[in-house]
């Protein structure tokens, strides 16, 4: 996916990334001349791991599962094209984010602009000065860590965004996002969809009883039991402090009302391990259970005939399934 300035604008860069020296980093080395690789080989080697490929097919091979930080290529291989090795390099996931620095005879400089074109990183002109490889090697290893560490971090931050912390189940903000697309996936597709909001019972007693922690404990292993009954196309997410709301795309009223059934009793029938297993509390959970009705239905319709089931649930006595 690709990652847009705002997003890389919110991270501030750490003092780690920003020191770090460039050394010590895996280059691939792809040139088919031996008294030219032999040479630079040697002057990396001072600094880094180089790994040394004249035939760009397997270079593209390697790079792709080698995890370089680098990749050094000669644009004026004898047999190959180094050029069109850059442009693959560029095109596939597992190596577009490497750096590429480009090396050419200065009567090559056509080659070289293409290749800047295509996203090549930096060129040398042979013949190439060692500090200068060094340094420009040095540069791009850094960059790449750099960006490396930034895509990590707004990942980080993607996943967190939709994730509640306690639960590690989605948030509230994610489900009302993403039901909306399965709500419209269902009906263009002519399928059932089918909704349930749980609460557990009494929550607020087990917090008397054990504490916050105590509680807090049991919303944990509730999120658990809850990730083993469902499938994976299932959408579950903790909705509100001790209210979840699962999305079962596929699914009638029929095979619904079965997995709330078995959920149900998979709550009641096992107590809860709370306190590090010192405690055990009995929870028991409503489920206020329904169903897309008819094709293009608001979502807030759907969810509010799935809550007023789950408050005839509690009403009729708790520990158990309404639709
Ligand atoms: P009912 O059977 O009617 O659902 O009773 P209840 O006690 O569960 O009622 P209610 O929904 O009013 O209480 C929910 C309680 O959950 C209130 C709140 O203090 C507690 N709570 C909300 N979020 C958290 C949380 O993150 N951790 C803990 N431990 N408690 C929470
Ligand atoms: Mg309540
Ligand atoms: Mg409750
Ligand atoms: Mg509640």
């Amino acid at each position: 996916r690709a990652i847009t300035s705002l997003e890389i604008g919110m991270q501030a860069p750490e003092r780690s990334a920003v020191a770090d020296t460039g050394k010590g980093g895996r280059i691939l080395l792809v040139d088919d001349r031996e008294s030219s690789y032999e040479r630079l080989a040697t002057i990396l080697a001072a600094e880094h791991t180089v790994d040394v490929e004249p035939n760009p097919t397997e270079a593209l091979f390697h790079a792709a599962e080698g995890n370089y930080d680098l990749l050094i290529v000669s644009l004026d291989l004898n047999n190959f094209d180094g050029l069109r090795l850059c442009s693959q390099a560029r095109s596939l996931e597992r190596t577009r984010h490497v750096p590429i620095l480009a090396i050419a005879e200065a009567e090559n400089s056509t080659r070289l602009l293409r290749g800047l074109e295509i996203g090549v990183n930096d060129y040398l002109l042979r013949p190439i000065d060692k500090t200068e490889l060094l340094a420009r090697a040095r540069t791009q290893i850094r960059r790449r860590r750099y960006t490396d560490h930034l895509r990590d971090n707004v990942q980080n931050s993607i996943e967190m965004a939709i994730t509640d912390a306690l639960t590690g189940l989605h948030n509230r903000r994610y489900m009302e996002s993403h039901l909306a697309t399965l709500a419209e996936q269902a009906s263009t597709r002519g399928k059932p969809l089918a909704l349930m909001i749980l609460d557990i019972d009494y929550f607020k007693s087990i917090n008397d009883n054990f504490g916050h922690d105590g509680g807090d404990d049991v919303l944990r292993e509730f999120a658990v039991r809850v990730r083993k009954s469902i499938r994976g196309i299932d959408l579950a997410c903790r909705y509100g402090g001790e209210e979840f709301v699962i999305v079962m795309p596929e699914t009638d009223l029929h095979v619904a009302g079965m997995v709330a059934e078995r959920l149900r009793r998979s709550i009641a029938g096992e107590p809860f391990a709370v306190h590090k297993g010192t405690k055990r509390v009995e929870v028991t959970i409503s489920i206020g259970l329904t169903t897309l009705e008819q094709k293009g239905e608001a979502v807030a319709d759907v969810l509010k005939r799935a809550d007023t089931a789950l408050y005839r649930a509690k009403h009729d006595g708790r520990n158990r399934v309404v639709s």
